[in-house]
């Protein structure tokens, strides 16, 4: 279609992206973002779907869970994808709607059909160890624009340091069998040289110690294709060893072995499994784990909600049992009655328990939400392993049906 336009999937609005060679890839993102935002009970039970398939065919890290690529769930993807489709036309009184359902279409047919062929990393999340000015951003390593002119502002450039660095983040896992550099020809073309392909899943040493996949042996002029004996890998490091190093590329692409990934990944909820606790419990129906129990059910007879009792300053905690970028909260209000409880809580993130937590960083704080409905807080990555929500100032019955909690 070669069209550049923006996508409404269940509410939420994606990034602008051009029909054509990244679509399937994009399909898949859109998914992920469906899931990830949450913002529909279909969308929740595909999380949970995709929870309990784990237990057999997947693997989590860095915040998410991948889902390893069989016949059977990409068709389970499809139905989903149907039924989010029959959700819209069903509910959506949008007069955009047909519009939205066209589109909606057109990402089926993209997973059937256009799967992943090609460039993998185009316009895929890329970060460099280093900024050097603004004509050097990371994108500029996947924008699909090879121009080697670095003042045509399409190449990478990082400040002079010790071994520099540029991950691309795939964001699912392919067989990748080739990688093509392209350098900067305007000048300093020798600086790339010994700069080292690395390919992994791995973040130790932001992802430099991953697999080393080819090296740049000789001064590169122009692009040159890097092919090897497939390596597995979300990530893809560009890594120039050595003091005083400059790293500039003005494209970086990648190609996988076959044409669609070996692992689907998505935002895993980093609140299930984690351990609740709260200031105190209202009766034996309203534990804290009810609120993250995997379930938004919002009637507080069905005990999937926690609350306390009239306490001054009530606060809820959850126990990560790990340290993540948190970037997410969604939360879940009481359905049956009580809807303006919720309003005033602050989100707070961190990994003191001075306070009972109460005292970590502010995320954010919780407006208005309807009775039953979810609200999905983002803020700038805040590093934590405890997450409170926290009422500070007045007595009341904190009272959450369900807290959801994700990392970058
Ligand atoms: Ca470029
Ligand atoms: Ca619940």
């Amino acid at each position: 279609m070669g069209a550049a336009g923006g996508i409404v999937l269940l509410g939420l609005k994606l990034a602008p992206f051009t029909f054509g060679a990244s679509l399937a890839f994009t399909g898949v993102a859109a998914l992920g973002v469906g899931i990830a935002g949450g913002m529909t009970g279909a969308a929740f039970s595909i999380t949970n779907m995709i929870k309990q398939k784990s237990l057999h065919t997947s693997f989590g890290w860095e915040g998410l869970i991948c889902q390893k690529i069989k016949a059977s769930f990409l068709n389970s993807q499809l139905d989903i994808l149907h039924k989010l489709l029959i959700i819209e036309v069903d509910t959506s009184m949008d007069s955009r709607m047909p519009i939205r359902v066209i589109l909606l279409l057109i990402l089926v047919t993209g997973l059937c059909s256009a799967y992943l062929k090609g460039n993998v990393a185009l316009h895929a999340r890329v970060v460099q160890s280093s900024l050097f000015e603004s004509y050097g951003v990371a994108e500029h390593a996947v924008d699909g624009n090879r121009d080697t002119n670095y003042k045509k502002g399409s190449c990478t450039h990082t400040k002079q340091e010790l071994n520099p660095w540029l991950r691309i983040d795939l964001g699912n896992v392919y067989s990748i069998s080739k990688v093509a550099i392209t350098n900067r020809e305007d000048c300093c073309k020798e600086r790339l040289k010994g700069a080292q392909i690395r390919i992994g899943n791995s973040l130790d040493n932001n992802g430099n110690n991953n697999e080393l996949a080819a090296t740049v042996l000789t001064i590169l002029v122009g692009t040159k294709t890097f092919e090897f004996e497939p390596i597995g890998g979300r990530f893809v490091n560009i890594f120039l060893p050595g003091n005083d190093e400059y790293l500039t590329v003005c494209e970086v692409e990648v190609f996988a072995e076959k044409d669609k990934p070996l692992y689907i990944c998505v935002p895993r909820n980093l609140a299930l499994g984690g351990k609740a606790v709260q200031s105190s419990r209202y009766s034996a129906l309203t534990a804290a784990q009810n609120a993250v129990d995997g379930s938004r059910e919002s009637d507080y007879a069905r005990g999937s909600c926690s609350i306390t009792s009239w306490d001054r300053d009530p606060w809820w905690r959850v126990d990560l049992l790990d340290v993540y970028r948190v970037t997410r909260v969604s939360i879940t209000n009481r359905g049956d009655c009580c809807e303006k409880r919720i309003e005033g809580i602050q989100i707070r993130i961190g990994n003191s328990l001075d306070n009972n937590g109460n005292s970590n960083e502010l995320a954010a704080t919780v407006g208005h939400i309807p009775l039953g409905g979810t609200n999905t807080f983002e803020f700038k990555p805040i590093k934590g392993r405890y997450v409170n929500l926290f009422v500070p100032g007045r007595n009341e019955y904190l009272t959450l049906c369900e807290v959801e909690v994700y990392a970058e």
